[in-house]
């Protein structure tokens, strides 16, 4: 049974969560949640504008430091700088303002091409989507507002507790189950996780349920034991329905800066990612790592968490994410 402290969590954040929903509010927490970023980035961006007009190697070098600072990469941080430095030779740039803009545009066509959404395929029932990642990044967190927003959408939900290491995991999970109304498997602490799962579905096959969501234990990246048990926990689900888990889900904390990357490629090599969710972006001003993240990897990123209420974690938006991060009003045709 979930505590009351954990019942209490969960009511707090809908409550909250209730208050701020609409699509204004939405943009408004997406700003706030960005704001250690962006303060970041204007040190070096801002002087640029407020500064002299000409474009100089000094302005150029501000603006990489900036990128560097808030995590993009010295890869995708030398990508942008040289199409700009190209620009600016070829006088296609005439000053800072027009260096801005040509900023803003790089940027947005860096993260579009991993801009995802994640839509439950109704022809495959019940539509399991795996969720992994290193301890604490919000992986539980992340499956109670997926299941509230599913249950939303009309789906039947049901929750699976592959956290089988610590007993309060299936409590945290059987909380949002219960918040939620949807259904939650589960087994003792230490039972093996495959077989939590593999009941999980076969029962959400029996019970009609649209969306099966798994959560798993963290762990990290370099433990080959552990990444061998996600590994079983894949090939046993897909003794019931061979294209299961039809989403496997890496949960990413912005706040670990360039070990994201070494997350991505090591959870993707074990278990074959299909998309991206990345928590945390309000807790520190690194939330330039989806840039290094977009250069490296052809994974969608379908959420971004920028707080811990139920409206933070929001569907992935190329342009209003690099509008919010300077400071500017999202292009109207952006969703
Ligand atoms: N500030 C902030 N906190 C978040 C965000 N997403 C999740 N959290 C918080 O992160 C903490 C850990 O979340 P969990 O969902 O328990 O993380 P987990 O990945 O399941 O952790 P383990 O099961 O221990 O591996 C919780 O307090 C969440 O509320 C976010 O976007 N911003
Ligand atoms: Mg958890």
């Amino acid at each position: 049974m979930p505590t009351r402290v954990q019942r209490q969590m969960v009511g707090q954040i809908e409550a909250k969560g209730e208050a701020n929903e609409g699509g204004g509010g939405l943009w408004h927490r997406l700003r706030g949640g960005l704001a250690k970023t962006r303060s970041q980035l204007a040190e070096g961006v801002g002087a640029l504008l407020l500064g002299k007009k000409e474009i100089d190697d000094a302005a150029l070098e501000q603006l990489e430091t900036a990128l560097l600072l808030t995590d993009v990469g010295v890869d995708a941080t030398q990508a942008i700088m040289e199409s700009l430095a190209g620009r600016v030779r070829r006088k296609q740039l005439n000053d800072t303002q027009a260096l801005y803009a040509a900023l803003r545009s790089e940027l947005t066509a860096l993260l579009e091409p991993i801009t995802g959404r994640l839509c439950v395929d109704p022809d495959k029932r019940p539509f399991v989507i795996l969720l992994v990642g290193v301890n604490g990044v919000g992986k539980t967190t992340t499956i109670g507002k997926l299941a509230r927003r599913f249950k939303a959408d009309g789906h039947q939900v049901m929750l699976a507790a592959g956290d089988t290491f610590r007993a309060a995991a299936v409590e945290q999970l059987s909380a949002w189950g219960e918040a939620n109304d949807v259904p939650v498997i589960a087994q003792h602490q230490g039972a093996d996780s495959a077989s939590v799962v593999f009941d999980a579905v076969q029962s959400g096959a029996a019970r009609g349920i649209d969306v099966v969501l798994v959560d798993t234990a963290g762990r990290l990246q370099t433990k080959t034991n552990l990444m061998d048990e996600l590994r079983k926990i894949k090939r046993v689900v897909g003794r019931l329905d061979a294209a299961a888990p039809h989403e496997v889900l890496l949960v990413l904390d912005a706040g670990v800066g360039q070990n994201a990357l070494s997350q991505v490629a090591q959870f993707d090599a074990a278990v074959g990612l299909t998309g991206l969710i990345i928590t945390k972006l309000d807790g520190s001003a690194r939330a330039g790592i989806l840039f290094a993240i977009a250069r490296q990897f052809d994974i969608p990123v379908y959420f971004v968490g920028v707080g811990e209420q139920l409206e933070d974690l929001q569907p992935f938006d190329a342009n209003h994410f690099v509008a919010a991060l300077l400071d500017q009003e999202p292009d109207a045709q952006g969703s």
